[in-house]
């Protein structure tokens, strides 16, 4: 049974007008919308790690100064989508609590190593090429302040997702040496990619609801389907092989049929059994404690200046 209050919001969705902070909603609406753009806000920011893992062995300066660039836009992004989260009533202190307690997730693919300097190339153009599948449809959200973040994001993302398959065309057009990392990074990192889009359907817990509040835009299925099918023809160019004997043109459906990942090693991830997952949290945490001195210190600056104001 809805209240008088949710028919009148649900209405105000299906005419897709946006939601503003300090508007009514449903408190299941604003936990969602909490639990999402939490999620994705401390994705950007662990996703800084494994990229920055290769700051300092960049092969060239241009290269070292593009991947900085490119870890700084995350950055950025985690910011916005921190930002945009607090309109929620949430507390960024909160969230990065609830982050370090591992109360909250970030996205699996960040729980996966970058072994090689082909992994960069991958990141870019697999890692940032789900996202971006995944949040071009989110700009229509009807959240305004994540709709409006998303749009920005959005930007940056497809030009990360240009230099990581950059990357990948020098290296798989390189020499023999260099096909092979490009090729093994592939390997590795094109199951993780897609376990980026959740699980299957009839698994998905949340999709339903998100749907019909239009917190989410597409099931993930569908956003995995249409990943495969922009995905492949790009790794064709690149004379690669994607790591699925199985795939196939599906002439009736439009769209490749593919192997699923393995759902087993999807849950180990998200329950903290992943390759790096004790690392990345404990990079966060170690950050968060390290930080401590220069939070103290800026607060208690903050207490002095008021102190003297009204003194
Ligand atoms: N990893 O019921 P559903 C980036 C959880 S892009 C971890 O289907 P939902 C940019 C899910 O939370 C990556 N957990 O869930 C970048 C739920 O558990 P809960 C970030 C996952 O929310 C690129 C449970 O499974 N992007 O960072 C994952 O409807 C390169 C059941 O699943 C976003 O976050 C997963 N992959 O759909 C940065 C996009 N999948 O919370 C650096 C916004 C599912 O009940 C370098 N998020 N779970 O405990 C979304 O669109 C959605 O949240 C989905 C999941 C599609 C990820």
């Amino acid at each position: 049974e809805m209240s008088p209050e949710e028919i009148a919001f649900q209405e105000r969705i299906d005419r897709n007008e946006k939601i503003e902070p300090k508007e009514w909603m449903p408190e299941g609406y604003r936990k969602t919308l909490i639990r999402q753009i939490g999620q994705h806000a401390h994705s950007e920011i662990v996703g800084q790690l494994p990229e920055g893992n290769w700051i300092t062995r960049a092969p060239t300066l241009e290269r070292k100064q593009i991947l900085l660039a490119k870890v700084q836009d995350e950055a950025g992004h985690g910011l916005y989508l921190y930002c945009a989260a607090e309109t929620l009533g949430v507390s960024r202190d909160e969230l990065l609590e609830r982050l370090h307690s591992g109360d909250m997730k970030y996205s699996s693919i960040f729980n996966y190593p970058t072994l090689t300097w082909a992994d960069m190339g991958a990141v870019g153009w697999l890692v940032d090429g789900a996202a971006i599948m995944n949040q071009v449809p989110l700009q229509r959200t009807s959240y305004g302040p994540y709709s409006r973040a998303m749009i920005r994001i959005c930007k940056e993302e497809s030009f990360h997702q240009r230099q990581g398959y950059a990357i990948m065309m020098k290296m798989a057009n390189g020499t023999p040496a260099q096909k092979k990392m490009a090729q093994d990074a592939l390997n590795r990192l094109w199951y993780p990619s897609l376990m980026m889009f959740g699980p299957s359907d009839k698994d998905s817990v949340h999709s339903a609801q998100s749907m019909a509040w239009k917190i989410k835009m597409n099931t993930n299925d569908e956003l995995r389907q249409k990943f495969v099918d922009q995905t492949v023809p790009q790794a064709e160019y690149l004379g690669l092989t994607v790591p699925d004997p199985d795939l196939k043109w599906n002439e009736e459906k439009g769209g490749y049929d593919f192997t699923e990942p393995d759902w087993d090693e999807f849950y180990q991830v998200l329950k903290g059994n992943g390759p790096c997952n004790k690392e990345r949290l404990g990079a966060r945490v170690k950050a968060w404690e390290d930080g401590a001195w220069y939070r103290e210190a800026m607060t208690a600056h903050a207490k002095k200046k008021a102190a003297r104001r009204s003194a």
